[in-house]
């Protein structure tokens, strides 16, 4: 962590407990094994709130349902809304987990919802992470991938400023492309600056109202 003063040049520099990030890890490998046991893969989808994340897993689980046994994980901090959007699109068993305030999932949280989802027959999941660009990157869940979703409204610097989530990212989905000309967001900022982070990363670009680039995601995440 870095804490810049306004008022001097410099910065400090503050290590993260390492005991505590050991212990995430731990709690997200029980995850992974639970998750190769049962020939399950499994998505971590981030990304701001709004950015476009039920929408992007309601139009995966719609493709690939008819193939496969699909179980999601939505995460907020109230309602079930996501879990309602999500339902009905063909998925074996949709859950939703309300954190009560929490700004991210984490591995242990996952673990208990994994608890509810059928005992066969499975073998996907996506999990919806709370929307937020910060929290979850510190939170691993344990999943294969995780995909980060960005969308056009959040500006051109969004990827710049956000270099922990991106970093812990396997695959960037920048979404709503349909609206950056009418939000004046020139989307080749975003992805330079992701290439710069992570060279040679993958980048997807996406309207999820209309399924444009959703099968390319789908390649990308070697499910199609
Ligand atoms: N124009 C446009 N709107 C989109 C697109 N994708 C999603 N939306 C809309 O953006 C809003 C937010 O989308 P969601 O899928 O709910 O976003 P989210 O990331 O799941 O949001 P939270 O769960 O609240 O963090 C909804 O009204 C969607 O219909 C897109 O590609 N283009
Ligand atoms: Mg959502």
């Amino acid at each position: 962590m870095r804490l810049y003063e306004t008022s001097e040049t410099g910065s400090i520099e503050i290590e993260i407990g390492e005991d505590l990030q050991a212990r995430h890890e731990e709690l997200a490998q029980r995850n992974r094994e639970w998750f190769r046991e049962r020939g399950i893969r499994a998505f971590d989808i981030t990304g701001s709130v709004g950015a476009g994340k039920t929408s992007l897993i309601a139009a995966m689980v719609e493709r690939l349902s008819p193939e496969h046994g699909i179980g999601v994980i939505a995460g907020d901090v109230a309602t079930t809304h996501d879990a309602e959007r999500v339902s009905g699109k063909g998925a074996r068993k949709v859950l939703q987990i309300n954190t009560g305030g929490m700004c991210h999932l984490d591995a242990k949280l996952v673990h208990r919802a994994l608890q509810h989802l059928p005992e066969s027959g499975l073998d996907l999941v996506f999990i919806e992470n709370v929307g937020n660009l910060i929290c979850p990157s510190f939170f691993p869940l344990g999943a294969e991938a995780r995909v980060a979703v960005v969308s056009a409204n959040e500006g051109s610097h969004v990827i710049a400023k956000h270099p922990a989530m991106f970093q812990s990212a396997d695959l960037v989905v920048l979404n709503k492309t349909d609206i950056a000309d009418a939000v004046g967001v020139d989307l080749t900022g975003p992805v330079s600056d992701l290439q710069r982070l992570r060279p040679g990363m993958t980048v997807v670009r996406t309207n999820c109202m209309t399924g444009e680039g959703v099968e390319e995601v789908l390649r990308a995440l070697r499910l199609a």
